[in-house]
């Protein structure tokens, strides 16, 4: 010691290291740590309080139609923060896995939603929309919890990545047969013939009325040609009123050679034939064939009766099936009754005619109608077939469908092994043609095939 002196130690702190580990749930998710990009969880040694950026991306690919989207830090940071631990910690990433959901809609239609990317095992309502013309048909999908099947409305569970399809099918097109609307009045002799009392064209509409006692009045159409083949429609608005007991009209229809058919509207049921009592069973009958709706004991050949609609405009349709033979009736677009009227006898010129008719022992009673439209479904390229079968005094008949002017053989067999030509024929324009054979006397069997000559 020479003199007073002072000394000053100074220290510095040995840096204080924490362990910090930074990863991804699922793991295999790249992150950045102060820059540096990383796919496996990483261990840092960083000086205690020091600040080092953590970032992760917002959607990581995962390979076709999986991506893994960035939801959260372990700590609630944002996507890139800045952390400064002072003890160690371990920072998580977590992704969210996500599969992509393709939607497609073919002609016609549309579908929603619009593809995206949906969390895994989110149930997505998916739909299907028609355009017009357009029903829908099916979806077709593929994918973990896709859906296939005919319900436009459903829903698909994303456990993996979806496609669905939506498919619609053309609605089949009509052509309108017949049509009056009645407009003029004055009834159209083109179209119209009448008898009996009272048919009058008035009020832009067609009134069959009963204005002698005991009597009535029949419209007829002309016949009106007609398609072999496919639905035909007949709608009209109607009004019916009976000004007192025992009130009858119809509206009959003869398809092809079959009997007349149609509705009956009446206020009362013959009790039975010949008996002449009468009977309060009021309401709208369907006829079929010869079928004598006022004769109960024919009740089992007509459809059941059903609730009349007395003194408001209605509205009615027939759809009639010519391959099938089957007649519907609806009124105000609810089905009341069908049945089996018939199929279309085989001819080349068939036609279809209407007959309407009002019938009161008193005076007073009306039929009205309006907007009458017939309509036949416009069928579709015919495949090749065989339909139609009868037979009438040991001639068998039956119709060839086909391609128009397509040309086939048939050939007949009695055993299904030899076979001989029976007849060549060329497909007309409506698409059949109409195939007999006559030599079908004590033949236990035939059997018959079209091939191209
Ligand atoms: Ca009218």
């Amino acid at each position: 010691m020479n003199g007073p002196m002072t000394e000053a130690a100074s220290f510095t702190a040995n840096p204080v290291y924490v362990s910090v580990t930074v990863q991804t749930s699922p793991s295999g998710r790249s992150f950045t740590v102060d820059g540096t990009a990383y796919t496996t969880a990483q261990i840092f040694s960083w000086v205690s309080g020091s600040g080092h950026t953590i970032a992760a991306t917002a959607a990581q690919s995962g390979g076709a139609g999986i991506q893994y989207a960035w939801s959260s830090w372990s700590d609630g940071g944002g996507m890139s923060h800045t952390v400064a631990p002072t003890s160690g910690t371990t920072y998580t990433a977590n992704f969210t896995t996500q599969y992509y959901l393709t939607m497609n809609a073919g002609t016609g239609g549309s579908v929603s939603p619009s593809s995206g990317w949906n969390n895994s095992g989110t149930v997505v309502p998916i739909s299907a929309t028609t355009s017009g013309g357009y029903s829908f048909s099916s979806w077709t999908g593929s994918g973990s919890g896709s859906y296939s099947g005919a319900s436009s409305s459903t829903s698909v569970t994303m456990n993996g990545p979806i496609t669905e399809t939506a498919t619609f099918t053309p609605l089949p097109s009509s052509t309108t047969v017949f049509s009056d609307n009645f407009n003029d009045n004055s009834l159209d002799p083109t179209k119209w013939t009448t008898s009996g009392n009272t048919i009058t064209e008035a009020s832009q509409m067609m009134q069959v009325l009963t204005t002698v006692t005991d009597q009535g009045g029949v419209l007829a159409s002309i016949p009106v040609p007609i398609n072999p083949h496919g639905d035909i429609t007949v709608t009209r608005r109607a009004s019916l009123h009976y000004a007192n007991q025992y009130f009858a009209a119809q509206m009959n229809v003869k398809f092809g050679n079959l009997a007349w058919a149609g509705v009956r509207y009446a206020n009362y049921i013959w009790a039975g034939n010949p008996s002449y009592g009468w009977e309060n069973r009021y309401g709208i009958y369907l006829s079929r064939n010869d079928a004598y709706f006022i004769n109960q004991s024919s009740d089992t050949n007509l459809a059941a009766p059903f609730s009349p609609i007395w003194d408001t405009w209605f509205t009615e349709k027939l759809v009639y099936s010519p391959d099938t033979g089957n007649l519907q009736y609806f009124t105000n677009d609810q089905k009341v009754a069908d049945f089996f009227i018939g199929v279309m006898p085989p001819t080349n010129t068939p036609t279809i005619q209407f007959q309407f008719t009002a019938w009161g022992w008193y005076t007073g009673h009306q039929q009205l109608f309006d907007d009458f439209l017939v309509t036949q479904t416009t069928v579709a390229t015919l495949q090749q077939q065989l339909t139609g079968m009868s037979i009438s005094n040991r001639v068998f008949r039956f119709v060839l469908n086909g391609p128009v002017g397509s040309n086939y053989v048939v050939k007949v067999s009695t055993n299904l092994v030899n076979w001989s030509p029976l007849s060549t024929n060329t497909i007309s324009a409506g698409g059949w043609v109409i195939i007999t054979d006559s030599a079908t006397t004590n033949m236990p069997r035939r059997f018959y095939r079209a091939t191209a000559p």
